[in-house]
């Protein structure tokens, strides 16, 4: 029978469809390997073909498409190759351009029913044979479909559907298990159903028709079934199956109802069809949806791949492209997402709120000595003029050593004095003005610190010698330039003023 078309285009595939199960995609692939050489030059006008495990395999090329068709064991090239140019032909009739069977359209619709057509031209052959007696025409007229037709006088014949799928179903008509004409009868079936009576059954005739079908049905596939069965305990089926080594025995009784879906059921099995897809497909399916239209990426790609896997298990290959296609889709879409929230993440580390910038200047350190603290201005309470005035100068003359300055307060200050260097710079071109800077250069001796001190004595104010040092380094580093006398004068000026605040 036909269970497969497959179609490429410029070597790759651009169609697919599954009559029966034949190959999975693993298998597909071992197959593509094997006729890649053909794949990237066609030889044109000339049908191959090759077996491979139970199946076969039949090839062709046009051009740039390259038609596979994958079929039972017992199918002949001369049937395959008559059916493969009919598939052509009407290809190149509803696709001028090859690309277009990629898409769902009426056309694609039109070629698959082609194909399906193609399907029944075949005449899959079902062949019933068993010892007289058995029910074989009781199980071949409750199925036959359609118009009998009899093969001289030792066979009938009549179409039978079985899953949308056609068949012809054989009934042998002469009460002769040892007639010669059985071996014309099971010649070319796709599938074998040897019946025999559960009740009155004998190896030996099973034996004989078993023989039969190796020898001159050997490429077909073969169901043994014990009818009858409503005439035997279970016990006496499991005594059938033991007798009945080799194969296994499945259980029928054509009385009664549900007889015909038990027939169904049997030739299914027997002949690989496909199953249609179980519950959970649409459970699943409606799931996924829900999953997508949440944004919910992950567990929308895993439910889409669990559908792609359940298609490819049950060979339903026209979800597969669908299928395939929403989940590449939605890895982009995931990708883009993840790629503007990270965006997001980098500026928001960048802008931190003002309020942490806030704390972070006003942070204070307790000094290295002891002592108290320094009220950055940030941090200081609004003084008011009381406040002010209750200041007593000799607090400010006060001769104990002082440590209310710290290193970072020093730089804070500086930057009065930086402001105050810019209004006073100036002055520094008057010509007349004696440069200090020059001679406090001239003179290593210098001592910056003791003069900052001395500066803040005058000044009514006091300041130990290691901060006037660190004051004077402070200096140093922010104006970014040798000091000069005045700067020493303007610092402790403000240094005093500072110190009256306080
Ligand atoms: N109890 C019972 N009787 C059955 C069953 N199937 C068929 N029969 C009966 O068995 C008898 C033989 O049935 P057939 O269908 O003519 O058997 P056959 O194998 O075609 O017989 P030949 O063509 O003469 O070799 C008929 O009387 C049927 O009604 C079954 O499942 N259970
Ligand atoms: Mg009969």
């Amino acid at each position: 029978m036909l269970r497969q078309v497959y179609i490429f285009h410029n070597q790759k595939l651009a169609f697919s469809h599954s009559f029966a199960i034949a190959l999975g995609s693993e298998e597909l692939k071992n197959v593509i390997e094997v006729i890649e050489s053909y794949l990237i030059m066609p030889m044109p006008g000339k049908t191959f073909h090759r077996p491979m495990a139970n199946l076969q395999i039949f090839h062709r090329g046009v051009g740039t498409t390259y038609f596979l068709l994958v079929t039972d064991l017992v199918d002949t090239i001369e049937y395959i190759d008559r059916i493969l140019k009919n598939i052509i032909a009407k290809f190149k009739e509803v696709f001028p351009e090859a690309d277009a069977i990629k898409v769902e359209s009426a056309f694609r619709d039109e070629f698959i029913d082609y194909l399906a057509e193609m399907q029944k031209d075949l005449r899959s052959k079902i062949a019933i044979i068993g010892p007289y007696n058995s029910g074989k025409t009781t199980f071949y007229n409750l199925i036959k479909n359609g118009e009998e037709r009899s093969i001289m006088n030792f066979a009938k014949v009549a179409p039978v559907e079985i899953g949308n799928l056609s068949f012809e179903i054989w009934d042998f008509q002469l009460d002769d298990n040892f007639s010669l004409l059985w071996s014309k009868f099971v010649g070319g079936s796709d599938l074998v159903i040897l019946l025999f009576a559960a009740d009155k059954y004998n190896v030996a005739q099973i034996d004989h028709f078993l023989t039969l079908q190796k020898k001159d049905a050997k490429f077909s596939r073969l169901i043994v079934v014990a009818n009858k069965t409503d005439l035997i305990s279970e016990e006496q089926f499991k005594a059938i199956q033991n007798a009945v080594k080799e194969n296994e025995v499945k259980k029928l009784s054509l009385i009664g109802k549900n007889n015909v879906s038990a027939i169904e059921k049997i030739i299914s099995e027997g002949l690989n069809l496909k199953k249609g897809l179980p519950e959970e497909f649409n459970s699943l399916l409606n799931n996924a949806e829900i999953f997508e239209k949440e944004k919910k990426y992950d567990n929308a790609i895993n439910t889409y791949q669990q559908l792609l896997d359940l298609v490819q298990e049950y060979q339903e290959f026209s979800y597969l492209k669908e299928l395939y296609d929403k989940i590449e889709e939605l890895k982009e879409e995931k990708a883009q997402y993840e790629e503007l929230k990270n965006k997001r993440e980098r500026k928001s580390k960048f802008s931190a709120p003002r309020q942490i910038k806030f704390e972070k200047k006003v942070s204070v350190k307790t000094l290295p000595t002891g002592g108290t603290i320094f009220k950055s201005a940030q941090k200081k309470p609004q003084i008011n003029k009381q406040n002010l005035n209750q200041v007593k100068p000799n607090a400010v003359k006060s001769s104990k050593p002082r440590l209310r300055l710290r290193p970072e307060d020093v730089k804070i200050s500086l930057k009065a004095i930086k402001s105050k260097e810019k209004a006073i710079q100036p002055k520094k071109y008057i010509p007349h003005e004696r440069n200090l800077t020059d001679e406090i250069v001239e003179n290593e001796d210098f001592d910056f610190a003791r003069e900052l001190q001395k500066l803040i004595l005058k000044n009514n104010a006091n300041l130990n010698i290691s901060l006037c040092e660190k004051f004077v380094e402070e200096m140093l580093k922010t104006l970014q330039k040798p000091l000069k006398y005045e700067d020493l004068e303007v610092a402790a000026k403000y240094f005093c003023e500072l110190e009256m605040t306080i």
